[in-house]
């Protein structure tokens, strides 16, 4: 292996990735949203809900990385994208659900405890797991928070691994592995 590849990092991520209706649907409420706030929108092929941030990782720990999330064991669900609200302290505006299924935290935690295991660290910032879709940044202050309507329902069948790389007009978002959420035998989540 050479010296470079050796050294070689990737920044990566865990996240719902949403469906392409939900995606295009959100990305025109960025769209709206930009309209009135200023700011950034988020293209729609990049929306996503973050479960889990790592950074940094060298290239040749990805494996361990996958083998890790691989080992989560938690139920598909549902829950419904029907707020939109505004963090002043980043500028961000952003599209959530007032009544978080207990799934969804069950499954960042999982996912969290999985990774401290095999010696991955997970950025929470200072307040933990805040789920969220970032859909403007830079935003105006005084940007009211709303519930969204329509509201958005999404079928949550597996999260991804998501590589970030800058590029020149934004991130670009490239999904490494897709990990299944297990459906019960019914067939219903
Ligand atoms: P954000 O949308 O609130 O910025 C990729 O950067 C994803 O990871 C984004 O959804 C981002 O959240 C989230 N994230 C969480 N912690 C992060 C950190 N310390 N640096 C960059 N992104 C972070």
């Amino acid at each position: 292996m050479s010296a470079e590849a050796a050294t070689a990092t990737a920044r990566v991520f865990f996240a719902l990735w949403p469906s392409s209706v939900n995606a295009e649907a959100l990305g025109e409420i960025a769209r709206r949203e930009a309209a009135s706030a200023g700011g950034k929108p988020t293209r729609p092929e990049t929306i996503h809900l973050t479960l889990a941030f790592i950074g940094d990782v060298a290239e040749a720990r990805l494996p361990a990385l996958i083998n890790a999330a691989a080992g989560v064991s938690c139920s598909a669900f549902s829950f419904v994208i029907d707020q939109l609200a505004y963090w002043p302290h980043n500028r961000i505006r952003w599209a959530g659900c007032s009544q978080p299924p207990p799934e969804l935290p069950a499954l960042a935690e999982a996912l969290r405890s999985r990774l401290l295991a095999a010696d991955f660290a997970v950025d929470r910032g200072k307040s933990g797991f805040l789920p969220h879709l970032t859909l403007l940044r830079k935003c105006r202050e005084g940007v009211a928070d709303l519930g969204l309507s329509p509201p958005l329902a999404w079928q949550a069948d597996e999260f991804v691994l998501v590589r970030s790389q800058l590029a020149a007009g934004g991130s670009q978002y490239r999904v490494l592995q897709r990990f299944p959420l297990l459906r019960d035998e019914g067939g219903k989540s």
